[in-house]
């Protein structure tokens, strides 16, 4: 398997960081240089026509996009430790929480820095500076959503480590691009933020 990663973009670093829990050895890494706009290149587009990272490619020819669904297929090949429920009913939990977190808190983070940020630029085109701005507001507004509910529980989607903790990490580092640091006037934030970034995936 080959996966196409890029190493300051959030969506390869939530699956790098799967990975890393999950001590995954043997993948082959490939760097796309998303700045370079590798990603839009004729032989990427063969391999992903939405010109996005990460991906992953398969032994088999087969390539998976989407970080979740690569997280699922990782998940299947390496089930320990598990990350994304035992049983039907903690994976549709966990997936509603990482859902959650993806759409309320991933999305306004992103587009937040994608529209305002000047090295984004390249990406975003066009930059909207105003759509970059209301994204800001959700985003504080989905950090106190956070925040109350990791008053209510311990990690993102209840009482342990998940993927949808992963989420919500990579998120609020890709969000310090923006200068985004919810976590200062967040206590209960501030103690998962800690708790996730001593976890040596939180490196990857
Ligand atoms: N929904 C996709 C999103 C992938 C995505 O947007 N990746 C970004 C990097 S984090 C990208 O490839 N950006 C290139 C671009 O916007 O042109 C996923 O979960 O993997």
């Amino acid at each position: 398997m080959r996966f196409y990663d890029s190493a300051l973009a959030p969506n390869p670093r939530r699956v790098r960081m799967f990975m890393a829990e999950k001590a995954v050895t043997g993948i082959e890494r490939r760097e796309i240089d998303i700045n370079a706009l590798e990603h839009e290149s004729d032989w990427f587009r063969a391999l992903n026509p939405r010109a996005r990272v990460p991906a992953l490619a398969l032994d088999d020819g087969r390539v998976l996009t989407e970080s979740r669904a690569i997280c699922v297929y990782l998940e299947h090949l390496y089930p320990e430790p598990n990350l994304m429920g035992v049983d039907g009913e903690e994976r549709a939990f966990i997936e509603m929480w990482d859902r959650r977190i993806e759409l309320d808190l991933f999305f306004p983070i992103a587009h937040w820095v994608r529209h305002t940020h000047p090295g984004l630029a390249v990406l975003e085109r066009p930059q909207v500076p105003a759509w970059g701005e209301i994204a800001a507001q959700r985003a504080q507004e989905a950090a106190d959503w956070f925040e109350r509910t990791l008053q209510a529980q311990s990690f993102a989607a209840g009482a342990r480590f998940t993927i949808a903790d992963i989420t919500a990490y990579c998120a609020l580092e890709f969000g310090r691009l923006a200068k985004f640091r919810p976590w200062t006037e967040r206590p209960a934030l501030a103690a998962w933020r800690e708790t996730i970034g001593n976890r040596a995936s939180a490196k990857a």
